[in-house]
């Protein structure tokens, strides 16, 4: 499709931002008080994260953030996404308050604020801590009853202060890597658990939401969901029919109750043998109105029916990011325009977007990250696109900031602005550092500039 390589000018008052979270950057796992979180568990599990690595020191942001935001300033962000560490605030995840916890986040959104930026603050992304989990976790309820009072504690702390929030992120992931294939935090497979623990994510995010209304009515309250739109391989009815399946369990499940108050009838049938244990009232609180959504998008889906008719995900082929992800930039607008013309979302963020490539740094200390130039040139055009057709984005958030602590592919993987030195934790700024600061300045991005020439990978 044309004009996503084009060069597109943003409105005065869309949001330039880059996006992070806690457990991938901060460090400092076992100071000031912090409780485990299953992710040190899980990282501490021989054979689940490559390499051994884990986020026991990530990025030292606990301690960096201020030359973090430094560097925030210098790329001219209007709004930085981070997440807070539950249990760094509420060490056993319910009862006792860590106060050096919540001074940590208290100060980190008066020193955004004093530089200018924005902080969208994302109150989960992932690091549940311990003591929940060996309770039972996200299959169990009282898990979502726990969030809403933790959610409570950060209200009442930063709620005069931060004026957008984000309840979950990811609530596929959270309940189907973790729970369903084990590839994430706490690594169960168990089909049950996964899809107890899908309902139990939303409605913490529908609890958080009503307690957010109340403790900072200010505030824009929104959630973060990740989509890889599904496409069928080829005009096969029986590839039509297995990718409706593939997007059911992967995006309808979680558009749905969020956006219409109503589980997609197809999925529940699916998922029969192990029912979703939604209760009298939870899906009204879940569908709550909420001020926006967040999209995190990387890539898509291409589907073909097994022979007995299941959706299997193929490759097509085409070109990838160091995750193997396709690029396909007008997925990304695709999902866009569902979530406005089909769901009736009024106001959008795309609050994850960006690629994994492997830089190198050269002699003279430069990393060119042409590729990711590329990438972002096409995506964040693509959502250019989406402005220009009326479809209400208002910011797009970058991931990542820096390098950080890629889930179970530790250190292996490359998102950021800046590349980060783990043995000395230095950042250094990529050649991406720098467009990203040009299109901020200029609300524009260019187009795409043939890439530098290079010689072949040797064969
Ligand atoms: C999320 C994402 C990030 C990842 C990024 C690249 O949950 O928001 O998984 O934490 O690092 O998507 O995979």
């Amino acid at each position: 499709m044309s004009g996503t390589n084009g060069r597109h000018e943003f409105p005065p008052d869309f949001l330039f931002g880059t996006a992070t979270s806690a457990y991938q950057i901060e460090g400092a796992t076992t100071e000031d008080g912090r409780g485990p979180s299953i992710w040190d568990t899980f990282s501490a599990t021989p054979g689940k994260v490559w390499n051994g690595d884990t986020g026991a020191i990530a990025c030292d942001s606990y301690h960096r953030y201020g030359v973090d935001i430094a560097r925030m300033q210098e790329l001219g962000l209007n709004a930085y996404r981070f997440s807070i560490a539950w249990p760094r605030v509420i060490p056993e995840g319910r009862g006792r308050v860590n106060e050096a916890g919540l001074d940590f986040y208290d100060r980190l959104v008066d020193d955004l604020l004093a530089a200018g930026i924005q902080p969208f603050v994302s109150l989960y992304h992932w690091d549940l801590p311990q003591a929940l989990e060996d309770a039972g976790g996200w299959p169990e309820r009282a898990t979502p009853e726990a969030f809403g009072d933790y959610v409570e504690v950060i209200a009442k702390r930063l709620g005069d202060r931060v004026r957008n929030w984000l309840t979950q992120n990811e609530p596929y992931c959270i309940s189907w890597l973790g729970y369903g294939l084990g590839l994430h935090a706490p690594g169960r497979t168990e089909r049950a658990s996964a899809v107890a623990a899908t309902h139990h994510v939303l409605l913490s995010h529908g609890l958080a939401l009503e307690t957010l209304r109340r403790e900072s009515p200010k505030a824009e309250v929104g959630i973060v969901l990740d989509s890889w739109p599904v496409y069928p391989e080829s005009d096969d009815p029986r590839d039509a029919e297995a990718a409706v399946e593939a997007d059911g369990m992967r995006n309808r499940l979680f558009f749905d109750p969020v956006l219409r108050g109503s589980y997609p009838e197809d999925v529940v049938e699916w998922l029969a043998d192990t029912p979703l244990p939604v209760r009298d009232g939870d899906l009204a609180l879940i569908s709550a109105p909420i001020d926006f959504v967040g999209l995190n998008n990387y890539s898509r889906t291409i589907v073909r029916a097994d022979t007995d008719g299941r959706p299997h995900s193929v490759m097509n082929g085409g070109p990838t990011t160091d995750m193997g992800w396709e690029i396909y930039p007008n997925g990304i607008y695709d999902v866009l325009s569902r979530l406005h013309h089909e769901y009736g979302v009024q106001k959008l963020y795309v609050t994850e977007n960006g690629a994994a490539f492997a830089d190198v740094p050269r002699h003279d200390g430069r990393i060119e990250d042409h590729d990711r130039i590329a990438y972002l040139t096409q995506y964040l055009g693509a959502v250019g696109r989406a402005i220009e057709d009326g479809i209400p984005v208002r910011g797009y958030f970058v991931w990542s900031l820096l390098d950080n602590f890629e889930w179970a592919y530790g250190y292996s993987r490359r998102f950021g602005l800046l590349y980060v030195d783990f043995p000395t934790l230095e950042r250094i700024p990529k050649s991406s550092f720098y467009w990203y600061r040009d299109v901020i300045g200029s609300r524009t991005v260019p187009e795409l500039e043939p890439a530098p020439v290079s010689g072949d990978e040797p064969t």
